[in-house]
């Protein structure tokens, strides 16, 4: 094991709680929160642990969660048991809060949304009372979730908690969303306010793809005194999207948006179904170019929450969000690219063992995102600026 000397005057902490881990959605299902045990174990495997403040995140209270959500959503969540979802006494709400296949009600679910909010809360805390520099919550970054539904494997909004509690301290905060899917939950509680500007990357195809919202044209409410026009960002793509272009489009597109916007914190989701082979994305990222994105937007020195997400190929996701974690630390130069041989790895990483494994080239999807095509979404995203500069 490694030990890594930790940064002077720059703190790294680490916002978790283990009892998220063991929750299961169900048979089949592809949100698996043992890849966060999967995470961590890495993580701690290359000793990163001893160069973070690590705090076991408290579960958010009933009355944190009402920040965002509606009270008979939250009472609802608190009070279905997994077998009422058939209960016809249930079923309006089953239908009307968007429980299902996506969202199912297993055991302890509400205890499962309120450690992950937990986490997301306490980590912004931890950046607002200058704490922390970077504060990460692999659990959360569920960011379809509604104040009155649920979504997309997602129930409460950790993200929208987390930026709420950010801005007590910042007046302007910038979201970040790198998950293969559209950030519609955050872009939509932040719709009206020109105090959160939301900028996600993600596959576009309104009637194919989840959520089959985020389009290039959603840039806000429609009318221009409404404080909140302009300031969603979309930049959806095709698939197959590559290391190079994704990389280059990603800092075209984000530093240009600093640069106008001039946020004082950055929360950014990671969600890692971006990357190539996953289960349910599209794209043909590396581990690498998922990293270089989240270094690129530490570059700026701004306070940062920095969250999980999608991610349904558990040995990548873990790989991508411990280096991940080896990059917030500035310590992936030094983390051995050839993963710890220990027994409780042998069935995830083997027989390669690498942090990095070829996943471009594993299941190559052509890339459908033409030059010309990203080219217009960088001039599209520069005009668009040209509104909210003052
Ligand atoms: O961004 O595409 C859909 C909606 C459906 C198709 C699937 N059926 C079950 C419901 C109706 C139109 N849902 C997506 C949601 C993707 C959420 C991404 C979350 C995030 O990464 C943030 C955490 C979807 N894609 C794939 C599935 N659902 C899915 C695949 C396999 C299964 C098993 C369990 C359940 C039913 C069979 C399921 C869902
Ligand atoms: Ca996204
Ligand atoms: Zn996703």
């Amino acid at each position: 094991n490694l030990q890594i000397a930790r940064p002077t005057g720059y703190r790294v902490s680490w916002h978790a709680n283990p009892a998220v881990e063991p929750h299961h959605f169900g048979q089949s299902h592809p949100m698996k929160p043992w890849r966060l045990t999967l995470t961590k174990q890495l993580v701690m495997a290359y000793g990163m642990h001893h160069a973070m403040d690590l705090y076991l995140a408290r579960a958010a209270t009933y009355e944190e969660m009402a920040d965002f959500h509606e009270r008979d959503y939250l009472d609802f969540l608190q009070q279905i048991m997994p077998g009422d979802m058939d209960k016809p006494e249930q079923s309006d709400n089953v239908v009307r809060f968007n429980f299902g296949d996506d969202c199912p009600i297993f055991d302890g679910l509400y205890s499962y949304c309120s450690l992950y909010a937990g986490g997301s809360i306490d980590a912004a805390r931890k950046l607002c009372n200058n704490q922390s520099d970077i504060a990460i919550n692999w659990s959360g970054g569920l960011h379809h979730a509604k104040k009155a539904e649920a979504s997309g494997f997602c129930y409460v909004n950790d993200i929208v908690l987390g930026t709420l509690q950010l801005l007590r301290h910042h007046p302007r905060v910038m979201y970040i969303d790198i998950d293969v899917h559209h950030g519609d939950g955050v872009e939509q509680a932040f719709w009206s306010t020109d105090r959160v500007l939301t900028v996600s990357f993600h596959k576009y195809d309104k009637d194919n793809f989840f959520p089959g919202t985020g389009a290039r044209e959603d840039t806000g409410p429609a009318h221009p005194l409404n404080p909140g026009a302009h300031h969603a960002i979309n930049v959806p793509l095709n698939d197959g999207i590559d290391d190079e272009s994704y990389i280059a489009l990603f800092k075209e597109v984000i530093g240009a948006c600093m640069k106008t916007y001039q946020p004082g914190a950055i929360v950014l989701q990671c969600g890692a179904d971006s990357l190539g082979c996953d289960r349910l994305g599209c794209f043909n990222l590396n581990v690498r170019a998922h990293g270089a994105c989240v270094a690129y937007t530490k570059t700026f020195g701004l306070p940062m929450l920095v969250v999980g997400g999608g991610g349904y190929t558990p040995r990548n996701v873990s790989r991508a969000w411990a280096h991940e974690t080896s990059i917030l630390l500035e310590a992936d130069r030094i983390i051995d690219p050839t993963i710890p041989d220990t027994v409780a790895f042998r069935n995830h990483f083997g027989p390669d063992y690498s942090l990095f494994p070829p996943l471009s080239e594993m299941r190559k999807l052509d890339n459908k995102n033409t030059r010309a095509y990203l080219e217009s979404l960088v001039e599209a995203v520069h005009e668009q600026l040209r509104y909210i500069k003052g």
